[in-house]
């Protein structure tokens, strides 16, 4: 047995998902940060996956892949108990579209407008682990790619402002809770922290104010936390 690790992007939202589970079972894992400019090098032992998070299990089995992590932790350390319903039609449908549409929802927020993107890239560079010059860099030359580039092309795909994108997943989303608190009923399951995950990685920003303005989803959100050890 050794310790277990997770190799992370601090702002990272397919590392928020693992994170919200391995906080939500009180796992004692060890949070590895990697330097952003030098993935590759610090993820070697990835053989040639070099993306974040990789998760290390106590007996040293190196798996990759959010989702495929959440799943794994689930399986070996709490019976499958949230992910027992993996192979539903409701299920499966529902992680997969978090796993797609949620995902696409993150970049549209965070670097929509200039302001955002500036803003959001300002933030980047403090919480992740850079060398002096490239965080400087990253600073100043992140936001007019991040902007210009990746994110006015999906806003613009999709057609609506970033609020009413996010809105409308939070109103989809609580719809298909059956009177319930979460899509897993009672109680979370593995979709309802995969979603989490993706919400939760935009609270370090400003922009996390626009979230925050959706009832429903807020109360989700809420319970979800209130779920964390
Ligand atoms: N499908 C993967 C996506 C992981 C991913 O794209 N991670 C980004 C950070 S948000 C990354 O490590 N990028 C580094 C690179 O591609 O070199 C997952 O869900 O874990």
């Amino acid at each position: 047995m050794s310790q277990a690790t997770l190799h992370v992007l601090q702002t990272c939202p397919f590392c928020w998902k693992v994170r919200g589970l391995v906080e939500h079972l009180g796992l004692d894992v060890q949070e590895v940060q990697v330097n952003a400019m030098r993935t590759k090098k610090d993820l070697a032992f990835t053989n040639g996956w070099n993306k974040v998070p990789v998760f290390t299990d106590d007996e040293g089995e190196v798996v990759v892949d959010s989702t495929p992590i959440m799943v794994h932790i689930d399986k070996k350390y709490n019976n499958g108990t949230l992910s027992k319903h993996s192979g539903d039609e409701r299920y499966d449908s529902m992680l997969a579209h978090i796993d797609e549409a949620w995902k696409r929802a993150t970049i549209p927020i965070l670097y929509g407008s200039l302001g955002t993107a500036l803003s959001t890239t300002r933030r980047v560079s403090k919480l992740e682990k850079f060398g002096f010059i490239s965080r400087r860099l990253y600073a100043w030359a992140g936001f007019p790619v991040m902007w210009g580039i990746i994110a006015r092309k999906r806003v613009k795909k999709d057609g609506r402002t970033p609020k009413k994108l996010w809105h409308d997943l939070l109103t989809e989303y609580t719809s298909t809770f059956e009177g319930h608190s979460f899509f897993g009923g009672q109680e979370p399951n593995l979709v309802d922290f995969a979603a989490f995950g993706y919400m939760r990685s935009i609270s370090p920003f400003k922009q996390f104010k626009i979230l925050e303005e959706h009832e429903h989803g807020m109360r989700w959100y809420n319970a979800m936390k209130s779920k964390l050890k």
